[in-house]
């Protein structure tokens, strides 16, 4: 049994709702037990002239291996009506393994811990609310110095999931 850090991300469709229904596919994966959600924080894309993000984490426990769990993550996206037009493009949802337990990983298809996460406050600070205080990342760094290191800048949180 691992504990997994999923980031989840949406800006069409009515972003809550996708993050919700995720949410309870997430609840729904063989092998796995959700164990919390962070709250639902919106912030303007990385990419201009794309629709505003909703973004959030969610904690999971699970004895699936990595790419299994990844192929669940990707039906769960299609299932949400992913269309994967163009890399980086505006997206129904999201599921990104952020961190596998201790696990470096570093697959073609899966790299753990996520490359962008230091960069991206949309999934530090959803993540600091689930993660121990001293969580530190399988390469080394620790949770409190990658949120020193990225502002609280641009996030707005939402009163309710
Ligand atoms: N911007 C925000 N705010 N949230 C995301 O999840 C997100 N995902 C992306 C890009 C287009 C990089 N920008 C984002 O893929």
């Amino acid at each position: 049994m691992e504990r997994i850090y999923i980031g989840m991300g949406s800006n069409l469709a009515d972003p809550a709702e996708q993050l919700r229904s995720a949410v309870d596919a997430l609840a729904q994966l063989p092998q796995t037990e959700l164990i919390g959600v962070s709250g639902f924080y919106q912030s303007d894309s990385l990419l201009p002239g794309q629709p505003r993000y909703t973004n959030a984490v969610a904690a999971l426990d699970s004895t699936l291996p990595p790419l299994e769990l990844l192929d669940a993550l990707q039906a769960i996206e299609n299932g949400q009506g992913r269309e994967r037009l163009e890399r980086w493009g505006p997206r129904t949802l999201d599921l990104d393994i952020v961190l596998f337990g201790d696990r470096l990983i570093d697959e073609p298809r899966l790299k753990v811990p996520h490359y962008h996460l230091q960069e991206r406050a949309f999934v530090l600070y959803p993540l600091a609310e689930l993660a121990p205080a001293d969580l530190r990342l399988a390469d080394g760094r620790s949770l409190s110095d990658l949120l020193t290191a990225c502002p609280f800048v641009g996030l707005e949180r939402l009163p309710q999931n």
